[in-house]
Parts: structure tokens; C-alpha cells; sequence
């Protein structure tokens, strides 16, 4: 206890007494903001139909809708550090050209037939490839194929507006702010080969194959801030639980099934994107056919930072609780 005076003085001279706080620095363990949510690509495609009949090129400088996590109160966040958007460009549109601090990547759903540009490289959207805009690059959007493109936007958003350092630029602006720009020597990784790959990796013990999208330059994620996995499910067999300090976001490529994330149960098909909170076990099983999907996490940041852990319930033998060991990758 603080009685009065002295809680004046603390207020007096800006100091908090720490052991009367309770909050994530007392928790023993991350208790996540965000929710396990899933947008179902049927309602997304006709929101997206109604943006696009309804909203001009003019009145939206990016025909983008956020998915917004419940969790997080009307922020524009599907997780802590991550957006993920439908785009919505129309046959015959362009979306002009800008770079920005934050970091993004196009996930290109089979309404495709876009393309991105990025510093000056076309990059045609087919359906199933991941394209790389990363930090401070020019990027803008054209559509010459007759129909309506749509595709699922991810941006690390919500990490650099927490740290304050969103800078957008437009080509018309004089005097640009110098920007820390990220070299890669691959901006879009086509579906085809990826899917070549996965199909060629042997097997985890749970059936499932995983494999990540690099950076050629060195090996590493495809962004500083953003991590991307391919993985291909087997039918009717489910993955093993697991969690982790990263936050995951889900795109169905192909194939539709269950997920158990917490407390809920979503059932997914094609295009359909959910999210894995962070700390929040996790399995998955595909349904009468093997399934692809896409994941994108934070999980390299945490890396490098000393942050990432997880847990898998096959490490429990009794009592989950006591006898999960924690591995520091
Ligand atoms: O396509 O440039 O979803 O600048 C959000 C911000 C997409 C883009 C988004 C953007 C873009
Ligand atoms: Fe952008």
C-alpha cells in the first residue's frame, strides 16, 4: 500500500511504484490482445464486388479493405505487428506508384490478372504467387486484363506505427526523407515452383511439409519484419499442436479443413485467411484432399530479437502444463 502523500509525490515527480502494477510485466506468460478471427473469402469477394462497383479510383487511393482484428478495437491491425487487406483493382485501372517505410506483400488469389511494379519491375499477379514490395520501394498497381483484380495485401502496419516511423512518399514530392531500403534479388516467387518444392520436401512426422519463402541475398526471411511458410496438409490427418511467441496470419491457397486455434474451431476453403494469436496452441486438418497453405509471421524478427519460443504438445508426456519443454530456436 502508498498511502495518499506519498502517492502525490510519485505523481509529483512522474514515477509509478512497479509492484502495485499488474501487467504484462508481472504476467508469467504472454496473454495475446489478439483474437483467433477468420474472414471467409465469399463474403470478402462480395465486399469486394461492392467496392469495386461502388467506390471510384478517385475516392480511394488504394481500393483496400483492412481486416481488422476485433481485439484491437477499430485499430487498422489483423495482428499485433501485421495487416492483411483485400485489394480490389478494376480492369482497366491504375494505382499510382508511392514507397513507404512499412513493408508488404501481395498473396494473389485466382481473381488475378494484375500487375505490381515494383521499382520499375513488372510482376504479373498469378493466381497463387507470394510478390515482395519491400520497405521503401516504389510500388504501384495496373490492370490490363479484362476483368476485376483482387488480391490479399500483408503489411507490417501496426509494428512501425508503434514506433512511430511511417514515412510515405509520393513521386511528386521534392525532397524525399532518405529511407533505409532492403535489397532482394527475387520480388515474386510463382506458385508453380513453390508448390514443386513443397511437394519434394520430405514429410514432417505429422504428415505436414513446410517450407520457407528466402531471400536469396542471404538465405534469411523474405523481410526483416515479415516471415512467409508454404505448407501442404495431408487428408484427414491433424498436425500437431503447437504455439509460439509469433503471430501468424493464415491464407488458404487450396483445399479446405479444420482448424483448432484457443477456444475456436474455424472451418476454411479456399482464399479464406484466419489468424493464430500469438502464445495460442494450434492444429490443423485438411479434409478429403491434401491442402496448401500460406503462412506469414513475425516469428524471424522475434528470432533476431532473442524472442521467439515454442512449444509442440507432442514434447508433453503427462502433464502438459509442468512437463512442456521450452525451446529457444
Ligand atoms: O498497395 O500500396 O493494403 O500502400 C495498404 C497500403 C496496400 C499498396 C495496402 C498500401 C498498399
Ligand atoms: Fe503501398
Amino acid at each position: 500500500m502508498v498511502d495518499g502523500l506519498l502517492e502525490e509525490r510519485f505523481k509529483e515527480a512522474s514515477v509509478l511504484p512497479l509492484w502495485l502494477h499488474v501487467g504484462p510485466a508481472s504476467a508469467h506468460e504472454p496473454r495475446p490482445t489478439e483474437k483467433p478471427c477468420m474472414w471467409s473469402w465469399p463474403e470478402l469477394k462480395r465486399l469486394g464486388n461492392t467496392i469495386g462497383d461502388e467506390i471510384s479510383g478517385a475516392d480511394a487511393e488504394r481500393r483496400v479493405l483492412v481486416l481488422a482484428n476485433p481485439g484491437f478495437g477499430g485499430r487498422l491491425a489483423t495482428t499485433g505487428t501485421l495487416n492483411a487487406a483485400l485489394q480490389v483493382l478494376n480492369a482497366g485501372e491504375t494505382a499510382a506508384p508511392h514507397r513507404h517505410s512499412m513493408a508488404a506483400l501481395r498473396l494473389i488469389t485466382d481473381e488475378d490478372g494484375g500487375v505490381t511494379t515494383v521499382d520499375d519491375v513488372n510482376c504479373p499477379m498469378v493466381a497463387g504467387d507470394l510478390i515482395l514490395t519491400p520497405a521503401w520501394s516504389w510500388h504501384g498497381h495496373f490492370n490490363n486484363d479484362g476483368r476485376r483484380a483482387m488480391w490479399i495485401d500483408v503489411l507490417d502496419v501496426p509494428l512501425v506505427a508503434s514506433w512511430n516511423a511511417v514515412f510515405i512518399e509520393q513521386p511528386s514530392e521534392r525532397n524525399p526523407v532518405p529511407g533505409a531500403g532492403f535489397n532482394t534479388r527475387k520480388l515474386r516467387y510463382s506458385w508453380a515452383d513453390t508448390q514443386r518444392q513443397l511437394d519434394a520436401t520430405p514429410a514432417n512426422k505429422d504428415g505436414s511439409r513446410e517450407i520457407r519463402y528466402i531471400n536469396l541475398e542471404d538465405g534469411g526471411p523474405v523481410m526483416p519484419t515479415i516471415d512467409v511458410y508454404a505448407n501442404r496438409l495431408p487428408a484427414d490427418r491433424a498436425t500437431e499442436g503447437v504455439r509460439s511467441t509469433a503471430s501468424t496470419l493464415v491464407y488458404v491457397l487450396s483445399g479446405s479443413g479444420t482448424s483448432t486455434v484457443g477456444d475456436k474451431e474455424f472451418s476454411w476453403s479456399k482464399n479464406d485467411v484466419f489468424t493464430i494469436p500469438n502464445w495460442t496452441w494450434v492444429s490443423h486438418v485438411a479434409r478429403d484432399q491434401d491442402a496448401y497453405l500460406i503462412k506469414v509471421t513475425n516469428g524471424a524478427m522475434l528470432k533476431t530479437l532473442g524472442l521467439l519460443r515454442s512449444e509442440h504438445s507432442g514434447d508433453a508426456k503427462n502433464d502438459q502444463i509442468t512437463t512442456i519443454k521450452s525451446e529457444r530456436h
